[in-house]
């Protein structure tokens, strides 16, 4: 099987491609990515070397790369590509929508040009928008995302909705939850506070610290991922979640507690604009039609993803060095 996962050097591609190599050795993977900020290919370092690996950095609004790549022959696409982090799309929503909408048609048209037995889109829970302190998001739950983030994901979903239904494409659509995990740009919340706190650096905490967020280990989503491109009924969307929600607070208190760290590094700053209260994912229709059940629980998710990066101080320590810096202090305003 030769599979295309785009957007393959970032947090969650990167592990869903060492992850496939570790489950599939026969596949072939082709990983396309732009290598813009969030793009690092430290993360691949150990199968740079695989015979079943290829890198090729393209971007997928790139309608003539891309055609090239499918015209090679693709059995399955994994759509990881995307600008991701919510306070960006606030700072310039432009990139967001080139990206995450345009770049999902050119995708989808050139597996309609040449034929794949697989589209997966890489969706969010962020599409459903807010909840209220009860219920939960399914996958019927109406879309409504509130940033320029969400708003494009919500729009490459459309696209790739509505190629299946007019053109017959097989497609799925899945929605997972907050990630966390080894190899997550320190621009997100968990990464963020590991690293600040291990600088002695104040923590940021938007608004009262009291939004909640359902996290689901790296590794968890890419198990679900894969059962969805084996087994996933043509045309459906898939909710991804370890029913594992934690306001923001308390995760920050974990981290510094696991750290041995003060909680008086905690500085509560202006909230986000339309900042979504709380996510909280239903996953029974991936647990009782593909039989996914994750593996990782948050205590021991957590430790681990916090050794990862005592381990790995010199890969979060080149980011934060480089243009990021400009980044934080705009968004920080230090
Ligand atoms: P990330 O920002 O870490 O990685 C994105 C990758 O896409 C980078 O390697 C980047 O270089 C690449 N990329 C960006 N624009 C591109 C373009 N135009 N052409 C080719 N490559 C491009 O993001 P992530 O956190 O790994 O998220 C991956 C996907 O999963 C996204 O689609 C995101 O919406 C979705 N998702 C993320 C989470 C989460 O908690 N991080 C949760 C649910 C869904
Ligand atoms: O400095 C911060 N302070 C803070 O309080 C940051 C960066 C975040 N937060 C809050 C905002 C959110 O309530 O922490 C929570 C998590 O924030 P992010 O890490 O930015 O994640 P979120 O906005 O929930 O979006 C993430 O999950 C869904 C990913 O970035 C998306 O790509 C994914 O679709």
């Amino acid at each position: 099987m030769k599979l295309l996962v785009t957007g393959g050097a970032g947090f969650i591609g990167s592990n869903f491609v060492l992850y496939m190599l570790r489950q599939h050795p026969s596949y072939t993977i082709i990983n396309l990515d732009a290598l813009t900020y969030a793009g690092n290919l430290e993360n691949l370092k150990s199968v740079e070397n695989h015979p079943n690996y290829r890198f090729v950095k393209a971007n997928i609004t790139d309608q003539r790369a891309i055609q090239d790549i499918f015209r090679q022959g693709i059995d399955v696409v994994v759509n990881f590509a995307a600008e991701s982090h919510v306070d960006r799309s606030i700072l310039d929503p432009e990139i967001f929508v080139r990206t995450n909408v345009m770049g999902t048609q050119v995708l989808l048209d050139a597996a309609k040009a040449y034929g794949v037995q697989k589209f997966i889109q890489v969706s969010t829970d962020e599409v459903y928008g807010s909840l209220e302190e009860t219920g939960l998001f399914t996958e019927e739950t109406p879309l409504s995302p509130n940033s320029p983030y969400s708003a494009s994901k919500a729009g490459g979903d459309m696209l790739v909705r509505a190629y299946h239904e007019t053109f017959g494409l097989p497609v799925n659509i899945t929605r997972c939850s907050n990630n966390y995990g080894p190899y997550q740009f320190p621009e997100k919340l968990i990464p963020l506070i590991i690293a600040n706190a291990l600088d002695d650096k104040s923590l940021p905490v938007y608004g009262d610290g009291q939004n909640i967020r359902d996290w689901l280990y790296v590794e968890d989503h890419c198990s679900a991922i894969d059962l969805v491109i084996h087994h996933g009924r043509n045309g459906e969307v898939y909710n991804i979640g370890g029913n594992n929600e934690r306001t923001n607070l308390a995760i920050i208190k974990t981290i510094l507690q696991e750290l041995g760290k003060p909680e008086n590094l905690i500085t509560f700053v202006p909230d986000r604009p339309g900042h979504d209260r709380r996510y909280g994912i239903d996953p029974s229709k991936i647990m009782l039609e593909l039989g996914w059940k994750p593996k990782y629980h948050f205590e021991s998710g957590i430790k681990e993803t916090i050794n990862w990066y005592l381990q790995n101080r010199s890969w979060w320590e080149n980011i934060r060095s480089g243009a990021y810096q400009d980044y934080y202090t705009r968004q920080y305003k230090e």
